[in-house]
């Protein structure tokens, strides 16, 4: 059996989306876990005995925990190549990874600097400048993203999606609470709104109950 543990929104979306496109591809179904992480259910001693980061994702596969999404990405793709969510020549394979890789270990974590400055600063005049020089780096790696995406035909490796495609939407969503308006990106939005509609991605949305909706315009 496998299981995710998600929160909706949360970078958790990247497995979602990916064990919903593994079980269109080959009716392998999975057991959605939700994590109330506004109330700290990712900080249980249940859930910290599973996953002591108290973060989501958290794969399980009979009963065995797997952390870290770019080895859940990995997994996923290995034990299911009929899928197709990862090239599978050698050098496509390495550079895929190196985008997932710097979508999680720099995009993500420059994010968490603009929704968390409490854990980088202490004075609130310290964590405001934290936010607001995260932000413009954020703004940064999303146009790096929409680079990236330009070739995206129709999605990032081509007929169907993956979790690039699942983490381009996640951090562009995440692009409006650091007051990044989607249509100042609209190569990037017009591709997030393509990767949306894709049946299994849908899929993955709806159980989550998210959009693309999270930019506000100041007021
Ligand atoms: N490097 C980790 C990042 C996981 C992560 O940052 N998860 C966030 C949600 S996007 C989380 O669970 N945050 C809860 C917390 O830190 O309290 C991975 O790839 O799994």
């Amino acid at each position: 059996m496998i299981e995710l543990y998600f929160a909706p929104g949360a970078c958790s979306f990247v497995p979602h989306a990916g064990l919903e496109i593994v079980q269109a591809a080959t009716g392998e179904s999975f057991e959605p876990r939700l994590v109330k992480l506004h109330r700290g259910e990712n900080r249980t001693p249940e859930y910290l005995a599973m996953n002591p980061n108290g973060q989501v994702p958290v794969l399980v596969v009979d009963g065995k925990v797997l952390t870290q999404i770019v080895a859940i990405c990995d997994y996923l793709d290995r034990r299911f190549p009929q899928a197709g969510l990862l090239p599978t020549e050698s050098w496509a394979r390495a550079q895929a990874l190196s985008q997932l890789v710097w979508m999680n270990n720099t995009a993500h974590p420059t994010f968490n600097q603009v929704f968390m400055p409490d854990r980088y600063a202490e004075s609130e005049a310290a964590r405001a400048e934290v936010r607001a020089n995260a932000a413009a780096r954020y703004r940064a790696c999303l146009e790096r993203v929409q680079d990236w995406a330009a070739g995206a035909a129709p999605y990032w490796f081509g007929a169907q999606p993956s979790f690039h495609d699942a983490y381009a939407f996640t951090l562009l969503r995440w692009g409006g609470f650091a007051g990044i308006d989607p249509a100042s990106l609209p190569s990037y939005r017009a591709y997030v709104e393509r990767v949306m509609q894709a049946a299994p991605v849908a899929a993955a949305l709806a159980r989550e109950r998210v959009k693309l909706d999270t930019y506000k315009p100041a007021a």
